[in-house]
């Protein structure tokens, strides 16, 4: 049914992602973000983490049924054409089979942007718990991203270098983009020694360290996931990569400096904070 068209639209983002049921990452982080940012959200989900406070906050996960995954995204792309729906975020997939149905679904129907937050793990998980889904999400994920934002970690494991330094965050990032042919933000965090939380973005031609002062030496919830949410509004919106990733690194930063305590290990950012 057709309604009375609104004054002005909104830009719409689609994130194909987790829950996190405290509501810190994840999905919950996405609508949040692109909320806050004049974007209509979309969250299509793909499993569903509940921390065990029984058990250390170790993750409970729940895949979605990958039947339940397709239909989603069948909904969501039937819903929404490729002009008003062309820019998609892709965070927690969590298997291969989930990597496989998100592969299929991306590839019926060319997104302009296609940004990937390659969450190999979480906050407090072992490195290496789920080999087989890294490998997957480098094999078919990450070549149809336009856009990764890795971690410390995921900087590493994606490039195959180690990083303590920026010089060695820098050459992570060219060997990822040279992997994957997509604009990078590989983000130093909490991880890189020093004063300033340092990112570094590369697209092929643009080489730029992003820094900002460290709020504190502790990782908050979130953050992760509102930067590259916030990177995707901001392309959703029209702008250029590198402008979309200096406004989400200032957002996630009023966002982890205006953070929400939490009794889990990591307090959350409040996506509030910018206002
Ligand atoms: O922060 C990474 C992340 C993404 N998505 C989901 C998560 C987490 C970490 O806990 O649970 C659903």
């Amino acid at each position: 049914m057709t309604s009375a068209v609104t004054a002005v639209s909104p830009a719409i983002a689609l994130t194909i992602a987790g829950s996190e049921a405290t509501g810190g990452a994840g999905a919950q982080a996405d609508l949040k973000t692109f909320q806050e940012l004049g974007v209509f959200g979309i969250a299509n989900l793909t499993c569903i983490v509940s921390f065990d406070p029984q058990d250390n906050w170790n993750h409970r996960f729940m895949p979605v049924d990958q039947q339940v995954i397709s239909e989603q995204l069948e909904a969501t792309t039937a819903a929404y054409g490729p002009d008003a729906l062309d820019t998609v975020k892709i965070g927690m997939l969590g298997s291969p089979a989930t990597i496989a149905t998100v592969e299929s679904a991306l590839s019926e129907r060319s997104f302009a942007n296609v940004v990937l937050d390659p969450v190999l793990i979480c906050k407090g998980q072992e490195p290496g718990h789920a080999l087989d889904t890294d490998q997957a999400l480098k094999a078919k994920i990450l070549p149809l991203a336009t856009f990764v934002t890795p971690n410390h970690f995921e900087a590493e494991s994606l490039s195959g270098l180690s990083i303590g330094n920026v010089e060695e965050l820098k050459a992570a990032a060219i060997r990822i983009h040279e992997l994957s042919g997509a604009a990078v933000l590989a983000k130093g965090g909490v991880r890189l020694e020093g004063p300033d939380a340092v990112d570094v973005y590369y697209d092929g031609e643009t080489l730029e360290v992003l820094s900002a002062p460290k709020v504190g030496e502790v990782a908050v919830s979130g953050a992760g996931c509102s930067l590259a949410a916030a990177i995707t509004a901001e392309l959703a919106k029209g702008a250029a990569p590198l402008e979309a990733a200096k406004t989400a690194k200032a957002f996630v930063t009023a966002g982890i400096e205006a953070r929400v305590a939490s009794n889990a290990p990591f307090d959350a950012l409040w996506q509030g904070g910018a206002r």
